[in-house]
């Protein structure tokens, strides 16, 4: 690690859970000023007063989905959190898991507004002053399911491959701008993923960890960490990551 005083600010959507809030953890251990953005002011007051003795922590409350609320939370930030310098796009679920057929449009709707135009609305919001200042690093936290097609999940996986299209894309336009995108495709995570997808039921929920170790949100957030910390020239670009039991979306080894 370096010497030097850490200085960035970052913003991290989905801070109140999962990958979003093991990421601000390890950000705010290394001293990283933090904007946490989120859905539930009672889960970000908390998150809050637990980083607090860290860094600089400034919250957020509002859903990606909302176009307007995006646009006027990040237009209000206080002077101190104002210069995002690294971006985590780490909103994002799956609901529901069924064939294209008997799909809820509702489940199809809140995946396609969260992961994918949430996701856009946040980025945009930001973009502006990274290219002004000349510098800046994004990172979208996409998903092995941005890679593969799997029975079942084929608006999840839409919506994570265009995670990854929209990743790539971005670092084209941006390359003449100094600023730094990459992604993060996890494989099996074990947060409230599963439980958001099947809707609270915890049986199936905790069917799909079954007999394998899955990978955890810290696991996640020290790759977030790696990626942010590397030297000035380098960017990682894209990573797959996987617990050990898991070869792809589809081949798992339970014990
Ligand atoms: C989560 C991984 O395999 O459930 O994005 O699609 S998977």
């Amino acid at each position: 690690m370096s010497e030097e005083k850490e200085q960035r600010t970052a913003l991290i959507t989905g801070a109140t859970s999962g990958i979003g809030r093991a990421t601000a953890q390890i950000f705010a251990r290394h001293g990283i000023r933090l904007v946490l953005c989120g859905r539930r002011q009672e889960r970000l007051d908390n998150l809050k007063l637990e980083l607090s003795g860290l860094t600089d922590v400034h919250t957020l409350q509002f859903d990606v989905r909302e176009k307007n609320e995006v646009f006027e939370a990040i237009g209000s930030l206080p002077a101190l959190f104002s210069e995002i310098d690294i971006l985590i796009n780490s909103a994002g679920n799956a609901h529901g898991l069924e064939p294209m057929q008997e799909g809820d449009v509702d489940d199809w709707d809140a995946m396609i507004d969260g992961n994918v135009k949430g996701l856009l609305y946040v980025s945009r919001a930001i973009l502006p002053q990274m290219v002004q200042r000349k510098g800046g690093h994004i990172i979208h936290v996409g998903s092995t399911a941005g890679k593969e097609v799997y029975a079942n999940g084929g608006v999840y996986c839409a919506s994570k491959h265009a995670v990854d299209a929209i990743s790539k894309g971005m670092r084209i336009d941006l390359i003449s701008h100094g600023v730094k995108v990459g992604a993060i495709h996890p494989g099996m995570v074990e947060t409230e993923f599963s439980k958001v997808r099947f809707k609270g039921d915890t049986e199936r929920a905790d069917a799909v960890y079954q007999g394998l170790k899955p990978l955890s949100a810290e696991d996640v957030a020290d790759v977030i960490y790696f990626m942010v910390s590397r030297p000035a020239h380098v960017n990682i670009g894209d990573v797959v990551v996987l617990p050990l039991a898991q070869a792809s979306s589809t081949v798992r080894h339970r014990e």
